[in-house]
């Protein structure tokens, strides 16, 4: 180790380690805005975390910028002093020339790492504030999912680097060079015609509002406040395990039943679980898996992962007849809350609204596919993620403390199997179909239904299971994050994979770290684990863990839709990719 002083104060560093990176196990605080340690992204130029050394043996001092200095043996650092003070002060009020000042009509609002550094420096004035140069600054909102306003980027450039090293998507760029820099896409002229695939990773990292969700929350008050309209309400299975921490509550705390109780509040009319249409999704997609390893085809993939399918769109067309055809739960529910509901209840199906909330961005994009809807007319009508929720939730002055905790009543669309919660978490949606299929195979539910050994967190995970009956052994994978799932791609494309079925999440972990959850200020997906125990919990609670024991979905089958892969299923539950 190394010797150095920090505000005085001795503490050993490790050889080759930061400045920052020592403090900050010592508990010094230095504030940063484009430094993020859990992608290893320390670009260096925000220059906010100035601190003043002093080498062993000389008098004089100077400043630098700690995310990038090594400590050396015998250095003092001063994190305090005036003269920081005032140059980070002076470097936050220079980010505050270039960014658009209008704080209040910014999504990020209260939970923005600049607003944050500049009540840290204590900033009071802002001289040199350009409004002209902001005003000239690019703000894309073409895509349905998200907007990328550069008059709030302070060039940090962690999203660049989360699209290209993590996800390997690549499709931001840094354009520009000097005060003219900025981030711009790779591919096309704007968002919706890049290579983007909307999965909102670089919006969990982005520290100010240049990046982020839609804000859509207008747009559900709309419909819960216009008596001609019924709403319906349904909210993904990783909602229920992520959304207690924007209220304060340790991450994966369960507030399904806060959740519901809220909806009520708000004034929605029907409360809907999304892991009723995951149940739906099971008995679909296994009858689709059964049909295509009898007839040899293969690996199956599934297709529940909306960024995943626009990955698969723009970025492998040639693999499109790999995807299964079973549209997602959120897609499922729409189309059943829209034909099956109403008659069930007696309602108007032109007067139902469908609002999801999903802890995903890439879900807005998911609805306004033409093959999602009815004659023009879509099946879920808004998707508010995680955050808008959260937001929504505070504009109506609700706060999920205080909410008394409820259940679901609504009795065709609500039930749900501890094999469509576990959807929410990479490798779920395999363990909940394999359960299934093996039922179907056997005629007997497997002996041992949590299939522990799928539950890895590595990037690709790979297993064979013996279906038993006239399929035997099968191969599968599971890829959660688009880097490891490019990789797959590839060896699938080089025929040097050779599995059966295939489980993708495009976000690393699944959807408990969607791109539209709760963004934590400096880390990168810091809870995706505490959430997905919640999930596993709350399977080996549930008094029926396996989709085709959900009464509600037997009725729909017996009362509506026949059997799986029916015609008026396929009508209904499928859709078909382009590229
Ligand atoms: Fe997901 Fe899904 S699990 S895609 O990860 O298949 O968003 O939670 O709602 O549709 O059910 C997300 C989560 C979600 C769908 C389901
Ligand atoms: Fe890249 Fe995903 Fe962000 Fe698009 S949404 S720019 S693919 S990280």
């Amino acid at each position: 180790t190394i010797n150095v002083k920090v505000n005085g104060k001795a503490l050993t560093a490790y050889p080759n380690e930061t400045i920052l990176s020592a403090a900050r196990r010592h508990d010094f605080y230095i504030p940063t805005l484009c430094e993020l340690a859990d992608i290893d992204h320390t670009p260096g130029t925000c220059r906010v975390c100035l601190v003043e050394i002093q080498m062993p043996g000389q008098a004089n001092t100077h400043m630098v910028t700690a995310c990038n200095t090594p400590v050396k043996e015998g250095l003092a650092i001063e994190t305090r002093t005036k003269k920081v003070r005032d140059m980070q002060k002076l470097q936050v009020e220079l980010l505050m020339a270039d960014h658009l000042q209008d704080c209040a009509t910014c999504t990020r609002h209260g939970s923005c790492e600049l607003q944050d550094v500049a009540q840290f420096v204590g900033l009071k004035e802002n001289r040199f504030f350009d409004p002209i140069r902001v005003a000239s600054r690019e703000v894309d909102h073409s895509s349905p999912a998200m907007v990328r306003d550069m008059t709030k980027c302070i060039r940090c450039q962690r999203c660049v680097t989360v699209c290209r090293n993590y996800q390997e998507v690549d499709a931001l760029v840094v354009t520009g060079t000097g005060l003219d820099t900025a981030i711009g896409l790779r591919h096309g002229k704007n968002q919706k015609d890049s290579t983007c695939v909307t999965c909102g990773q670089c919006v969990l990292v982005c520290p100010t509002g240049a990046l982020a969700e839609k804000d859509e929350t207008d747009r559900v008050l709309d419909y819960i406040y216009d008596p001609e309209v019924t709403t319906v309400l349904q909210f993904a299975p990783a909602i229920r395990v992520g959304f207690g921490e924007e209220f304060g509550m340790p991450p994966g705390t369960n507030v399904e039943g806060q959740i519901i109780a809220a909806a009520r509040k708000l004034g929605v009319d029907i409360v809907l679980d999304t892991n009723f249409g995951a149940d739906v999704v099971i008995m679909e997609e296994g009858t689709e898996l059964l049909h295509r390893l009898a007839e040899r085809k293969k690996p199956t993939i599934t297709s529940c992962c909306p960024a995943w399918i626009n990955f698969a769109e723009i970025h492998y067309p040639e693999l499109l007849p790999l995807l299964s055809s079973t549209r997602s739960p959120q897609a499922v529910v729409g189309a059943i809350a829209k034909t099956y509901l109403p008659a069930k209840m007696g309602l108007d199906p032109k007067r139902i609204r469908v609002i999801s909330i999903m802890p995903c961005t890439a879900k807005k994009d998911e609805i306004v596919r033409p093959q999602l809807g009815e004659d023009g007319t879509p099946d879920v009508d808004v998707v508010l993620t995680t955050r808008e929720f959260a937001r929504l939730l505070k504009r109506e002055g609700l706060d999920l403390n205080t909410i008394e905790p409820s259940t679901f009543d609504n009795p065709y669309m609500s039930e749900y199997t501890g094999a469509g919660v576990i959807f929410g978490t990479t490798g779920g949606v395999m363990e909940a179909a394999l359960r299934t299929v093996y039922k179907v195979v056997n005629g007997k539910e497997l002996d041992q239904i949590e299939l522990t050994q799928l539950r890895g967190f590595e990037g690709v995970r790979s297993a064979t299971v013996d279906l038993g009956g006239n399929i035997g052994e099968v191969k599968i994978a599971m890829a959660h994050g688009l880097g490891e799932t490019r990789a797959l791609m590839e060896a699938i494309k080089a025929g040097e994979a050779d599995f059966d079925f295939i489980e993708i999440m495009a976000c690393p972990g699944g959807c408990v770290d969607g791109g539209g959850t709760l963004r934590s200020k400096k880390q990168y997906l810091p809870y995706a684990l505490k959430r997905r125990e919640t999930m596993f919990g709350i399977d080996r609670k549930a008094k029926v863990r396996q989709s085709h024991n959900n009464e509600q979905v037997k009725a729909l089958y017996r009362d509506f839709l026949g059997s799986p892969n029916s015609e008026k299923a396929h009508h209904l539950l499928h859709t078909f990719y382009t590229d």
